[in-house]
């Protein structure tokens, strides 16, 4: 049946109309609308669970006011099937691009095709997509955001070093199935590998937020009583460590090495005050670059498959005075 039907459509639309299908990949047709003098574009937000998020939020909102355009934003609630339905949305109201921060890796794949199909360009900030279903300049314009691996791999060599290559860590894990859960995960884990005296004794998700972090950080500890290090995905996460880590006797710092990636103020005063070891950046401020790269896009210049963040990190060397310009 298929193949039919391949047949028919190859025969009839041509190879154009079997792009219009999604059924073949196309490179990503970087053929902007008529020039305006402003755009309407889509945001669709995750999530505002946490500070970052809502960072995140500001600095889109304010890029969009700054440029006089149009935004349509959206909050999917820590729901990817409501996220689904926000794109899906954005499709029907005919919007010139969208910015989307994809919660998890796979579910808002047909989205993106859709909006493909539709001829509208998105550009994924922050989070991104399986790289083996849909790919950046085929099915997607673009990807700006983070080397979540490199974020892991960063962390985990300076544990090596901080620890002298010995140490029991409880692992909290970011939002299941999101792209920097799995890959901090796999940047983190892989370097470990060739250090046999770093063990990881349990990893488990706190979804990135303060208090589901303290929580299982609470549960971990108390099944690990012997363990040496936290090594959270997130900032919040950390810091509901260091509160879990305090109401079970231990000082951080101490008894515990903390370790994660964002830098939020809190985190990187906490590293100020001993009680974080050390944070890999990961900004959350999307705006002027996201909103450059659809300017760009706009005027019809080619835009890169994939935009990578710089991250800087932070230890008890600079983070005193760095906390002023920590979001
Ligand atoms: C990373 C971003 C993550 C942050 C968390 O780009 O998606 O989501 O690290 C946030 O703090 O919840």
């Amino acid at each position: 049946m298929f193949r039919r039907d391949l047949a028919k459509i190859i025969a009839g639309a041509g190879l154009a109309g079997l792009a219009q299908t999604g059924l073949v990949q196309t490179a990503h047709a970087q053929t902007p609308p008529a020039k305006k003098s402003s755009y309407k574009v889509g945001f669709a937000q995750s999530e505002s669970n946490n500070p970052w998020r809502i960072a995140e939020t500001n600095s889109m909102e304010a890029e969009a006011k700054q440029r006089g355009w149009q935004l349509v934003y959206t909050d999917a609630a820590s729901s990817a099937a409501k996220q689904v339905a926000d794109v899906n949305s954005m499709i029907a109201q005919g919007v010139d691009l969208i910015f989307l921060v994809p919660r998890e890796e796979r579910p808002l794949i047909p989205a993106v095709r859709a909006a493909k199909r539709a001829g509208i360009p998105v550009i994924l900030i922050d989070r991104t997509v399986d790289p083996a279903l849909a790919k950046p300049g085929e099915d997607y314009l673009t990807f700006i955001g983070s080397n979540f691996v490199e974020e892991g791999q960063r962390v985990a060599e300076w544990l090596i070093k901080a620890t002298d290559g010995k140490a029991k860590i409880i692992e909290l894990e970011g939002s299941v199935g999101a792209s920097p859960a799995n890959d901090r995960k796999k940047g983190f884990d892989d370097a470990l590998k060739s250090h046999p005296g770093m063990v990881i004794v349990a990893s488990q998700s706190g979804d990135f937020v303060r208090d589901t972090g303290r929580q299982v950080a609470q549960t971990l500890l108390q099944a690990h009583p012997d363990a040496t290090v936290i090594y959270a995905h997130n900032d919040e996460m950390a810091l509901g460590a260091i509160t879990a880590a305090e109401a079970a006797g231990k000082v951080p710092g101490k008894d515990l090495t903390i370790c994660s990636i964002d830098g939020e103020k809190d985190g990187v005063q906490a590293i100020a005050d001993g009680k974080i070891g050390a944070i890999c950046q990961c900004s959350p401020k999307f705006g002027p670059i996201a909103f450059a790269t659809a300017a760009k896009y706009f005027a019809g210049e080619k835009i890169p498959p994939q935009i990578i963040n710089q991250d800087q990190f932070y230890d008890k060397s600079n983070a005193a005075q760095m906390v002023a310009q920590a979001f």
